[in-house]
């Protein structure tokens, strides 16, 4: 049975992610045994009426559009960042400052040093019990998490090769608009730090290895695109009526890696790959074997075991849907299978366990910080031309 005292959600952002955790703050406690209850005390967005319309369809007791009120809230325990990445470092820190546990969406920040600020004030609130965790949900994906402990219980042996890539396709319309995920002040960067920060954060923990160096080249190729009005989801600036505006930041990345233990990795990220609404891939290749897994068919893994006898060898399916698998014994029978939000329903119920239990959570904020240390240089390695090597002979 819970604990009487249930822990009160405040979460600021209304749009994608607003609706993801949503859905996991409903779900988390009805589907599994969490020590404390949860409520959805408020959801704040900017515009009254359509924040009145989020709170009503998404089960918020109250809406409000004034993130600072509800932070400071003394009936408010957790404040869940989902707004853009330039203001996760002011909610942040005022939520921190304000005692409250935090989980704030990926990238952590826009910077490194937003970032490194956000993870000091998470350190000096963990002396007083508050715990803050940054929304890599990937983590959280059942395959995700069993790729772990496979890569983890050593199978693969000494980890060589990690190949990621994370395609979408949504922007491949040049006429699609200027939205605030292709505004740098807004976002921060493009590709790279919306989707590319997932599977620097996936490969990293996957194994279990830091990167620390990288050789890089980012592309925008649509750089002027349609303004719309201030909408909502679309956060569009200025006004229709066929202006366009100047996209800053990249439509694809793609980088190789160096990491501590001495794999290499090979990273893509776009929003340029047609057809590819969402593929989201990691590919681990060891001394004794290779696991991949492919967001578009999420609930399996391969699993390639180099000890198989020779002509029985060959990449087997895993089907992650097993009750010992991570996360499924709360589900379906196996078989079934899950969805996108179910990791996020995964990171509320760690979340509140961790809150619960008093520990820290990962991917922490200094694990978020990491990763945005890899999407700086990245940036770094792209701005200097003077790396690309040309090929002789060619114009
Ligand atoms: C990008 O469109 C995006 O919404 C990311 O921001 C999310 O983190 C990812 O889970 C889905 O795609």
């Amino acid at each position: 049975m819970p604990s009487t005292t249930p822990l009160r959600v405040a979460m600021i952002g209304t749009a994608f992610m607003g609706r993801a955790h949503s859905q996991a703050w409903r779900v988390a406690p009805r589907m599994f045994e969490l020590p404390r209850e949860v409520e959805m005390a408020v959801i704040v967005g900017r515009d009254p009426g359509r924040t009145d319309a989020a709170a009503r369809q998404m089960g918020w007791q109250e809406a409000s559009t004034d993130w600072r009120s509800a932070v400071e809230r003394p009936d408010i325990d957790i404040v869940d960042i989902c707004t853009p990445g330039d203001s996760h470092e002011e909610i942040a820190l005022a939520a921190l400052a304000a005692g409250k546990h935090v989980l704030c969406e990926k990238p952590l920040a826009n910077t490194v040093p937003e970032a490194e600020r956000m993870a000091a004030a998470a350190r000096e609130a963990a002396r007083r019990g508050i715990v803050a965790m940054c929304g890599f949900s990937y983590r959280r994906t059942p395959a995700v998490a069993l790729m772990q402990q496979i890569v983890a219980e050593g199978r693969l042996g000494d980890i060589r090769h990690v190949r990621a890539q994370y395609l979408q396709d949504w922007i491949s319309d040049p006429e699609a608009p200027l939205t605030w995920r292709l505004d740098k002040e807004k976002a921060g960067s493009g590709a790279l730090g919306d989707i590319g920060a997932h599977i620097i954060d996936s490969a990293q923990w996957v194994t279990d290895s830091l990167i620390t160096a990288v050789s890089a080249q980012l592309r925008t190729f649509v750089t002027e695109r349609p303004v719309l009005g201030d909408s909502v989801g679309l956060g569009g600036r200025g006004a229709a009526g066929g202006e366009r505006g100047p996209v800053t930041v990249d439509d694809a990345a793609a980088f190789t890696a160096t990491f501590d233990n001495g794999a290499l990795g090979v990273f893509e990220a776009t929003r340029m790959a047609l057809g590819r609404r969402n593929a989201n891939r990691i590919e681990v290749n060891g001394s004794t074997g290779s696991i991949a897994f492919d967001f578009e068919r999420m609930n399996e893994l391969e699993y390639y075991d180099a000890a198989d006898e020779p002509g029985r060898q060959g990449f087997r399916r895993i089907q992650v849907t097993e009750p010992e698998h991570p996360y499924l014994a709360a589900w379906w029978p196996a078989g079934h299978g899950l969805g996108y939000e179910h990791a996020f329903v995964h990171e509320a119920v760690d979340l509140v366990r961790a809150i619960d239990a008093g520990e820290p959570i990962h991917p922490s904020f200094d694990d978020a910080t990491q990763v945005q240390r890899v999407l700086a240089a990245v940036e770094a390695s792209a701005a200097d031309e003077s790396r690309l090597t040309p090929v002789e002979g060619s114009k």
